[in-house]
């Protein structure tokens, strides 16, 4: 045992000798010492009643297990290639456009490809293509899209369009989503976002995201990608209306899929912002309340890799913390501005960071800052990296104890 798992491992054995610890939270803690998987049930336990520091030692142990102090980031560019959704989803700032059209944007490839060869001289490794469903953003549509970005830049990992998107494309089309994902396929597609996901459970989906996919169709699609050989991620939406049976009920699906196919990467909490929306009296998550679930996550996904905290939404801050709280990975280097969320109140008004910032940011807490590309090979490992304007930086502080 190496000394982080050694330290990890004392942490832990303190709570399972604490003897003024409730008997179940020394059973679940049991259950993470010994790699046992948790249940429905634990997973509900530990909402409502485990302690924040409590949490942060079992997650913290699970992801030093399985990452050590690496932190994974990648560098991509987010486009969208529209505003406008004819979908009326409570919690998003896009459908509210589809009766002010002339507020929103509608890119045509052309538009698109402006986009892709601004990033032509950028070390990218990735494009992220999310955004509203128009009846123009068709099955056409995006095949020759992703066409002709392969045609231009072969190495470019397309990451593309949720089943949301999938689901109304394939369904306008008459196509199978067997067939649909087939022809995706040959048209470049890499891999598969995690979005769309919100809260599987009809009592809420109905509610907050009503006539778009279901859980049960998101899920088939995402299965139906992973049989074809390839990778996607999985979130959830979180901080609304849902109560914690909600959210349990969510991961235990991804579990189980996961368990199936293996084809999920990372899990990625999204918490919900409530400015600009049908949903702005709806108070937003505390930064306690998101560094439990982020802990939760890690805990309950037993056989999911990653953890990502995305940073433009709950801001730099809090993005540090959720390292000792189970995260092991930050989305990106982002150097375009992502309007979804910027309009639904992130935290930061223009989420962008170079690489140098993302890396100071990741060993500020003590972490081991590795760029990745989309399906976790090492790009680069920045541990020993020195910028030539930066000698004098030597940033190292200890992680919060947990
Ligand atoms: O599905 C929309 C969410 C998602 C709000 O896979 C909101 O690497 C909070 O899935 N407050 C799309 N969230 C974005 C997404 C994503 C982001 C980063 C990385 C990856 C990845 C995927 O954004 C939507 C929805 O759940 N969203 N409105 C809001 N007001
Ligand atoms: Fe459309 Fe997605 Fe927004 Fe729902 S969350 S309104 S499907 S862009």
């Amino acid at each position: 045992m190496n000394n982080i798992m050694a330290d990890q491992k004392s942490k832990l054995n303190r709570i399972l000798k604490d003897k003024n610890l409730d008997s179940n939270l020394v059973a679940i803690a049991n259950k993470v010492s010994n790699n046992q998987r948790i249940s429905f049930e634990d997973g509900l336990y530990l909402y409502a009643k485990a302690s924040l520091g409590y949490l942060g030692t079992l997650a913290n142990y699970i992801r030093e297990s399985k990452h050590g102090n690496n932190t994974y980031f990648n560098r991509n560019f987010h486009m969208e290639p529209t505003n406008v959704c004819l979908y009326t989803c409570t919690f998003c700032s896009y459908s509210r456009l589809i009766k002010k059209r002339d507020e929103g944007w509608e890119y045509t490839i052309d538009d698109m490809m402006d986009i892709v060869k601004g990033y032509d001289d950028k070390p990218v490794t990735e494009v992220h293509i999310v955004g509203g469903v128009l009846p123009q953003y068709d099955v056409p549509f995006y095949s020759d899209l992703f066409k002709t970005i392969k045609n231009h830049r072969p190495e470019l990992h397309i990451k593309a369009l949720t089943p949301v998107e999938y689901h109304y494309i394939f369904k306008k089309a008459k196509i199978s989503y067997e067939e649909g994902m087939k022809q995706m396929l040959e048209a470049g597609l890499d891999s598969m976002p995690g979005g769309g996901a919100e809260i599987f459970h009809p009592e809420i989906r109905d509610q907050i995201a009503g006539g778009k996919c279901s859980g049960e169709q998101w899920l088939r699609i995402h299965e139906i990608w992973h049989d074809l050989g390839k990778r996607s991620n999985a979130t959830m939406l979180y901080g609304h209306i849902e109560e914690y049976r909600h959210r349990v009920d969510h991961m235990e699906q991804l579990r189980t899929l996961q368990d199936k196919t293996g084809g999920f990467q990372t899990f990625i909490p999204l918490k919900f912002r409530n400015k600009g929306n049908e949903m702005s009296h709806v108070e937003e998550s505390t930064v306690v309340e998101d560094l439990k679930n982020y802990a939760i996550s890690r805990i309950y996904l037993d056989n999911f890799d990653h953890i990502k905290a995305y940073w433009p939404m709950i801001g730099r801050d809090t993005a540090q913390l959720s390292l000792a709280f189970g995260v092991d990975d930050i989305d990106g280097t982002i150097d375009d501005t992502t309007k979804i969320y910027t309009m639904a109140g992130s935290e930061e008004q223009n989420p962008s960071l170079s690489t140098k910032e993302l890396v100071q940011l990741i060993k500020l807490v003590g972490r081991h800052p590795i760029e990745r590309d989309t399906l976790y090979n090492v790009v680069t490992d920045y541990m020993d990296h020195e910028w030539e304007d930066d000698k004098h930086y030597r940033g190292y502080v200890s992680l919060p104890v947990v």
